[in-house]
């Protein structure tokens, strides 16, 4: 029987905003298939999400939600978590709203390693305000605040996670929608900063000057510079230029989570126990 959706959405708000084709309602989809096989309540689960197309993701869900304020989702979802160490908090950004005005938030929810799910709806540009250039936009591509190429070095968000400290990084395409379930279930289960990046397409506002006006040909072009991790890890630094490997790109279940940490500060304030030291800190291997 085909997977229904509509405990899980607010109906009353439906059609999306989002365009015919986008890629964002796949992740949605995706998202709300990986909390229902991990059983967890909707009363259990706050979806916060900044501003963009992206940021309509918590308008949609009928979870616990905030829509924040653009490139603040792990401030947000920081305190949120540290108040309630025991529920699952999700951040939904662009990549413009997590790289570019939140780079320094995403930046230290990855190295502080708290308990937090990040999707990064990852399609290359400002979707909502039409067309600008975002830091994954590659080079040579036309954006409205580039006409003439973008010349911007291109950031790879999980590159930029696994040297931040996150603990779980993983990359996956909207064209495999079952993987991208996958990749949130494991996500949601590790207990850490996990950084997810979805990519997508916008037919609309990426691909309109850049020869894929269609969400086919838009997809297309990420399947042709998206490879498997363990290819990608076979391949020569030639071959692997320009390529985004998929799948889950690290994972640390040693390092200490936030929250717990956080907690030791509790139990010392309560005399519970002893003040932290470096020893605290020292790999369980
Ligand atoms: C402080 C602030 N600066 C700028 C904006 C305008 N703005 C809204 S969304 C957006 C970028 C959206 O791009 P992205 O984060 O990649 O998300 P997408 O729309 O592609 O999902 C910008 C610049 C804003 N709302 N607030």
């Amino acid at each position: 029987m085909a997977f229904n959706y509509d405990q899980y959405l607010r109906l009353e708000k439906m059609p999306t905003l989002w365009c015919w084709g986008c890629g964002d309602g796949v992740i949605l989809k995706s998202f709300i298939r990986a909390v229902d096989k991990l059983g967890i309540s909707q009363d259990d689960m706050c979806v916060v999400s900044g501003i963009g197309c992206s940021g309509r993701f918590s308008s949609y869900v009928d979870f616990n939600t905030v829509h924040t304020t653009h490139g603040r989702t792990v401030a947000y979802a920081t305190g949120i978590k540290l108040a309630n160490p025991d529920k699952h908090v999700v951040c939904v950004a662009g990549d413009g709203d997590a790289l570019a005005i939140g780079g320094n938030h995403t930046i230290h929810g990855c190295r502080r390693n708290i308990d937090i799910t990040m999707i990064v709806i990852q399609n290359f540009i400002y979707g909502l305000t039409n067309s600008q250039t975002s830091p994954t936009t590659p080079q040579g591509m036309w954006t409205v605040t580039q006409k003439a190429g973008n010349i911007d070095p291109t950031f790879d968000g999980c590159e930029l996670a696994i040297a931040a400290g996150a603990s779980f990084v993983g990359r996956e395409n909207v064209t495999a929608p079952k993987k991208l379930e996958k990749l949130f279930v494991q996500a949601l289960e590790h207990k850490g900063f996990a950084y997810v990046e979805a990519l997508s397409n916008c037919h609309i506002n990426l691909g309109r000057k850049n020869k894929m006006n269609s969400a086919m040909a838009n997809l297309d072009w990420i399947d042709s510079i998206t490879v498997s991790k363990r290819k990608y890890d076979a391949m020569t630094e030639e071959e692997q230029l320009n390529l985004l490997p998929t799948g889950i790109l690290k994972q640390d279940t040693v390092v200490r989570e936030y929250c717990d940490m956080y907690q030791d500060i509790i139990d010392v304030h309560q005399g519970k126990r002893g003040k932290i030291t470096q020893d605290d800190f020292v790999k369980k291997i």
